[in-house]
């Protein structure tokens, strides 16, 4: 494996918000909690850059099963298409309770996470007509829709990083989708396993490995981290 010495890597904390989180979150992960000690080690670790994402969402977002009529958490998924071209692009989509709601608690970043050290918290899904798993792009491109989370890619560019190491929640969405955006867009991209869970448990974990094989993630332990930067 390549050695980070050289490089300039940047950490990327996904999502380390109450509602994915036991014991009151409303899309809790099991074990979510858990991650935040790993997560304040990497944060104490010299990192050129350290930011943080938070899913950001309006009362009606499109992800909400409550936005839909007769559908269920978890279990019911939609088709959304691109509203500025409805005969062009589309994803399937699978539908959550409420969450992560801006100027509610279940947005809020984890206290005991060390928010101090990042040097910016990007926002996603503001758009109540996407769902955006990753922090690096909208799903829907063509026209574009959502743009503002291209902050991230301008943060990372501005800092020259060559290296993004991803953390956060949840290890089969949000984290997975940043980790093939990071990769698709040119960064060696390293997710460390301790500092993540996933929604779907085993199942969640090995349908993401084989993507982070295909895409050329990496994925590490803290230590590995710990001993190579
Ligand atoms: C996420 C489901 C819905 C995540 C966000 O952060 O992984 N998952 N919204
Ligand atoms: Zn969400």
């Amino acid at each position: 494996m390549s050695n980070l010495e050289e490089a300039n890597v940047a950490l990327l904390v996904v999502d380390v918000q109450e509602d994915f989180c036991p014991p009151n979150g409303s899309l809790a992960v099991k074990e979510g909690r858990d991650i935040v000690p790993t997560i304040n080690q990497l944060l104490s670790l010299p990192f050129k850059l350290k930011l943080a994402t938070k899913d950001h969402h309006p009362p009606n977002h499109i992800s909400f099963a409550s936005s839909h009529s007769g559908k269920q958490p978890f279990t019911s998924f939609i088709t959304i298409r691109n509203p500025l071209d409805p005969s062009g692009e589309y994803y399937e989509s699978r539908l959550w309770p409420d969450h992560c709601i801006v100027g509610t608690k279940g947005n809020e970043l984890l206290p005991e996470l060390d928010s101090d050290k990042f040097d910016e918290v990007v926002l996603k899904g503001c758009d109540a007509r996407v769902e955006m798993y990753s922090a690096f792009r909208s799903p829907l491109r063509n026209p574009p829709l959502d743009t503002a989370v291209s902050k991230l890619q301008e943060l990372l560019k501005n800092s020259e990083i060559t290296d993004v190491v991803i953390v956060g929640l949840a290890g089969d969405y949000c984290v997975k989708s940043s980790a093939i955006d990071s990769a698709e867009l040119g960064w060696r991209t390293w997710v460390v396993g301790e500092a993540t869970r996933y929604v779907d448990g085993e199942t969640g974990i090995e349908e993401t490995k084989k993507v982070y094989e295909e895409k050329g993630v990496g994925l590490v332990s803290f230590q590995w981290v710990k001993e190579h930067l």
